[in-house]
């Protein structure tokens, strides 16, 4: 028995959710281009706003007296009543340039617990999804990392953060894992990225500088499908270093980062 009976009808809104704001994003991604900001490794566009309007319009009719936390603003983040988190595109720069590698990130957090979440990737046609009490799935399939035993086979994902700097740690945490990993990608979406260790695609996923909207809803997805998830250091503002792995490179991974970082 769950601790949290409705996490079925938690899971559905999560769902209805991403795809309201995933498929709002590809329906007018003709207009991917309009910019609200940009910044030096980034971009914030007009449809990250919409997205994210379209997700909270869906989760303020159905749970009206919660929370929400999202990417684009709106951070009435409070553990006292049930707080659903929200990145309406994560890989942004991936979409705004027309790769299809992006998502939209729906999870649902109660008294501190992600129970509920959903990683949609409308261009991949791929929905990722989980509940606490029930294994992760795609597209209804049940999914489970992969077995790969030594990081001289595997394939690590990784990302730059918006505010790399010359020195940054991540460029040293690159270089180690580059030199003992088979092969190390920087595909740009981390949800993403933490759904493909989750479905067995990749043995790892490391970052510093990523933000709890980027790894709630993969993050549960990730950890009910068998795979192991592990905030390695909280950085503040919800930024955080984070590890997901296929569990048994877990160690070895984690020494990795620690060594690279001072
Ligand atoms: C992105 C992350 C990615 C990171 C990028 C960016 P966004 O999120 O998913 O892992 O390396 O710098 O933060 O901004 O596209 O939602």
């Amino acid at each position: 028995m769950s601790d949290f009976p409705e996490t079925d009808v938690l899971l559905d809104g999560a769902v209805r959710a991403a795809r309201a704001a995933g498929d709002h994003a590809l329906r007018n991604r003709d207009r991917r281009n309009e910019v609200e900001e940009t910044f030096a490794h980034d971009v914030k566009l007009t449809l990250d706003l919409e997205a994210q309007e379209q997700a909270f319009g869906v989760i303020h009719e159905r749970f009206p007296n919660d929370a929400v936390l999202g990417e684009e603003g709106r951070m009435d983040y409070d553990r006292s009543r049930p707080c659903w988190i929200v990145d309406p595109i994560d890989g942004t720069v991936n979409f705004a340039h027309g790769m299809p590698l992006w998502c939209s990130s729906v999870a649902v957090e109660i008294q501190g617990r992600v129970v509920a979440g959903c990683v949609y990737l409308p261009e991949m046609k791929e929905c990722y999804t989980a509940t606490i009490d029930r294994p992760a799935e795609c597209n209804g399939r049940r999914i489970r990392p992969s077995s790969v035993p030594a990081l001289e086979e595997a394939l690590i994902l990784t990302g730059l953060s918006k505010h790399v700097v010359d020195g940054s740690p991540a460029f040293d945490v690159f270089k180690a894992l580059s030199l003992r990993a088979r092969k190390v990608r920087i595909m740009g979406a981390a949800a993403v990225d933490i759904c493909h260790v989750a479905c067995g695609r990749a043995e790892g996923y490391v970052e510093t500088g990523i933000y709890l909207w980027d790894i709630a809803a993969a993050g549960l997805i990730a950890r009910q499908a068998g795979a192991r998830t592990e905030v390695l250091q909280e950085l503040g503002d919800f930024k955080m270093r984070y590890l997901c792995t296929n569990g048994i490179l877990h160690e070895d991974l984690r020494r990795i980062m620690e060594e690279s970082i001072p």
